[in-house]
């Protein structure tokens, strides 16, 4: 087996691309592919400052690490979720991997923050954990990225993940996801930008990438994963894939360049109904407190205080 570029001996076929590559290429293949989804969606702009949602596992330290070897100014955010031995690795990993990189992590902690954790914040809200968690999560990130002034936050989302979600929201139709299923969602009042570097690599890359960069990620998945759809939708997706390799890649990029548009009215005419929380400020469809103060009142002790209102310093925002 030998690298498409020089002709060593390759450590990786990547079929999609029909070729193998040595370790040096294949690094370079992974930043050039992420350099080209930054560029091709219009994701960072040059001197933006950029958060990174870290969980501590291999996408998310990877797409950490080609962004600062890409040059961006680039600080992590890692939410301690509160599931156990599994939060406990994974804050670690995150921290580890911050003392290495001599970069910025910030932390949230939902027990010692907010007063409740994953599991017990599902019961208290008759919603399943990965609800929860990942509302937590949206709500946090938002919030952390706006009180820091930074102008992106990226989360390391591969090809697999963008092409389960997609696989998913299409089986059901549910067509106001679809209209907002993109590689970036521009910044609006309490929100900032949201952008996915690495949907050009796959979950397998990633996991390479770490090996030959020597990245120590948490491999353990969370154990409030199991039965999650999402894993069952990847593994038909794999078996596809096998036989028939790109198809991932084109249906994901198909489905950006030929369908999605038809989606976007109905996605954005839900953005229109937005309000501010009367209890937090950031944007919510809701006519009470948003979904994060309504779960916070349910599930935990505190309440969620902000050191000034949601989108008030965003000089975007702010007229004149
Ligand atoms: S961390 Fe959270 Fe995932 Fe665990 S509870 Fe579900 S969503 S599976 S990315
Ligand atoms: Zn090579
Ligand atoms: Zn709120």
């Amino acid at each position: 087996m030998k690298c498409r570029v020089c002709r060593g001996p390759a450590i990786i076929d990547v079929r999609r691309h029909n070729a193998n590559f040595c370790a040096d290429h294949f690094l370079r293949l992974c930043r050039d592919q992420t350099a080209k989804a930054i560029k091709e969606f219009d994701m960072i702009r040059p001197g933006e400052r950029v958060l990174v949602a870290v969980s501590g596992g291999k996408d998310s330290l990877a797409c950490w690490d080609i962004l600062l070897d890409l040059g961006y100014d680039v600080d992590g955010l890692y939410i301690g979720l509160g599931i156990g031995d599994y939060s406990d690795a994974s804050g670690d990993a995150a921290r580890r991997f911050a003392v290495a990189r001599g970069r910025t992590l910030h932390e949230v902690d939902l027990p010692r923050d907010y007063g409740y954790d994953i599991p017990g914040g599902a019961r208290a809200a008759r919603r399943v954990p990965c609800s929860v968690c990942g509302l937590s999560k949206r709500h946090l990130f938002d919030q952390a990225a706006l009180d820091g002034g930074f102008d992106v936050v990226a989360t390391g989302h591969n090809l697999d993940d963008e092409a389960a979600v997609l696989f998913g929201n299409t089986l059901r139709w549910q067509t106001e996801y679809l209209g907002r299923q993109l590689p970036v969602l521009p910044a609006r009042p309490g929100f900032p930008r949201k952008v996915k570097p690495l949907v050009r690599l796959g979950e397998r890359e990633m996991a390479a990438y770490c090996v030959v960069r020597g990245i120590d990620y948490i491999v353990d998945e969370c154990p409030m994963a199991e039965g999650n759809r999402h894993l069952g939708y990847k593994e038909a997706l794999n078996a596809i894939e096998a036989t028939s390799p790109g198809s991932k890649h084109d249906f994901y990029f198909g489905f950006l360049a030929r369908a999605s548009a038809h989606f976007r009215p109905e996605a954005e005419a839900e953005q229109e109904t937005l309000r501010a929380c009367p209890q937090c400020g950031a944007p919510t469809t809701s006519d009470g407190v948003c979904a994060f103060c309504s779960l916070v009142d349910r599930a935990g002790g505190a309440v969620p205080v902000h050191l000034r209102p949601r989108g008030a310093a965003d000089p975007a925002t702010v007229p004149g």
